[in-house]
């Protein structure tokens, strides 16, 4: 198969909705756990997303945009009206999660697959009721804005079923000399249903066996990589709180994989038996620099790693990397940005602490599709969800105009909260011409 060139690598960034709240909705994430009852800032939250996009764009990347989900989801509420359900399920059902879109989906790009056709497979996210309900309206986005494009396969959620539990591209990384060039595809699961598996396991085996198999990625093109299950229970619930990859580079902590060194050694093996002399650079930091704690408080290794066109990388780091522990960490991602034989060239911190107090860090809030350039224009000619300034200037008005700044749980009662949800959607299917709702 010929792909047409050049390939891009888009990033989808997701944007909070008026909901975006504080309930500690994931017990094994750390931060939604301590910030559980605090006042949020929605109106902050979706601002700092648009700020991410404007980043991005401006070191020439293309820019895509997944907007908010209509909340609170009233079916999960039953019988119960916002103003009588238990603030528990109220919480659940208003939450804004689907702005970490890390999680929307599972990628696999053109190169890696034997159709040659970019697939995507909508995740289940069926670990947590709040999440799980995200996977339907997920899919309608995605279906909405990748209709226009060709050699695409985008398939429905997995069954959402215990064995079958997926959380998408957080748990995925890709390794390739240039994003266009085949890539090995490296899945990371958590569980595989034995009884030792940790309770707050996210992705199983079977799940990531399946997307493989249905993306009709070559064995040649895909490794499975079973997560450390030491490291979840310290809060690593997704394996992009430990490690995360770029072309040619996986940066990851010591104690990321099961296997370790091993782990390491096999996924340089299978790089190497795709592209036998390529450059590959496996970065690992030791314990004895940063500890799981750290790296779990810090989210430095929820930063994206971004190729720009001339072919440097920088890394997108959140600022609590230079914030906590006197700059500990930053030290540690400045050395490699130092060290010139990699190639990462420069740190960019960004403030997205409103999406980092409930464990969503820049890695979190993208999800990346590798795209050739007859698909990029096929999409741009039918929507704006590809982003430019003019559309990001109008998502910014809107957010400003329907937001709240400020809002507890209890505040979710609101019905004015709702009219506003309802508005804010509306004028975002004006702005990026796409569909949302119902
Ligand atoms: O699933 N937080 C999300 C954070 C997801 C981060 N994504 C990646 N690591 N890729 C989660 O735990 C908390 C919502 C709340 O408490 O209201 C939440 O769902």
């Amino acid at each position: 198969v010929t792909l047409p060139t050049p390939m891009h690598e888009v990033i989808f960034i997701g944007l909070a909705g008026p909901t975006h709240h504080y309930g500690g909705l994931s017990s094994d994430n750390v931060a939604s756990s301590k910030n559980r009852g605090s006042v949020s800032n929605p109106k902050l939250a979706a601002l700092q997303a648009i700020a991410l996009m404007r980043h991005l764009l401006s070191q020439g990347v293309v820019v895509g945009v997944l907007p908010p989900h209509l909340r609170p989801h009233l079916p999960m509420l039953g019988s119960h009206t916002p103003q009588d359900a238990p603030i528990e399920l109220l919480e659940k059902a208003s939450s804004s999660s689907a702005m970490w879109t890390a999680n929307a989906a599972t990628i696999s790009p053109a190169p890696d697959t034997q159709d040659g056709k970019l697939h995507l497979t909508t995740a289940n996210l069926y670990s947590n009721l709040h999440r799980r309900i995200e996977a339907d309206i997920t899919h309608r986005y995605l279906s909405a804005l990748f209709a226009p494009v060709p050699r695409v396969r985008l398939h429905a959620p997995l069954m959402p079923a215990e064995l079958l539990r997926d959380e998408g591209a957080a748990n995925h990384m890709r390794l390739c000399p240039q994003h266009g060039d085949a890539g090995l595809e490296i899945f990371v699961y958590g569980g595989t249903g034995a009884a030792t598996d940790p309770a707050s396991a996210r992705q199983f085996l079977d799940a990531s066996r399946a997307v493989i198999m249905q993306h009709n990625v070559s064995e040649k093109n895909a490794l499975l990589v079973r997560q450390n299950p030491a490291v979840i229970e310290q809060g690593v619930f997704h394996n992009d709180v430990i490690a995360v990859s770029n072309g040619t580079v996986l940066l990851s902590h010591e104690d990321a994989f099961a296997e370790g060194e091993n782990a390491l050694a096999t996924i340089r093996d299978a790089y190497h038996a795709l592209h036998p002399s390529a450059a590959l650079h496996l970065l690992t930091i030791r314990r004895d620099e940063l500890s799981v704690e750290e790296a779990v408080h810090t989210y430095f290794f929820n930063s994206q790693i971004v190729t720009l066109p001339d072919g440097e990388m920088i890394i997108i780091a959140p600022g609590e990397v230079r914030e906590l522990y006197d700059g500990k960490a930053a030290r540690v991602m400045q050395k490699l940005v130092d060290d010139v034989s990699n190639p990462i060239c420069r740190i960019d911190y960004l403030d997205v602490r409103q999406s980092m107090r409930n464990g969503g860090g820049p890695a979190c809030l993208r999800l990346r599709v590798v795209m050739d350039g007859a698909q990029v224009a096929a999409m741009r000619a039918a929507h704006n969800g590809l982003v430019n300034d003019e559309v990001l200037a109008q998502l910014e008005v809107l957010v400003n105009t329907h937001y709240p700044d400020a809002l507890t749980p209890e505040e979710l009662r609101d019905p004015v909260l709702h009219a506003r949800c309802h508005s804010a959607l509306s004028a975002m299917e004006d702005v990026l011409k796409l569909k949302l709702l119902g």
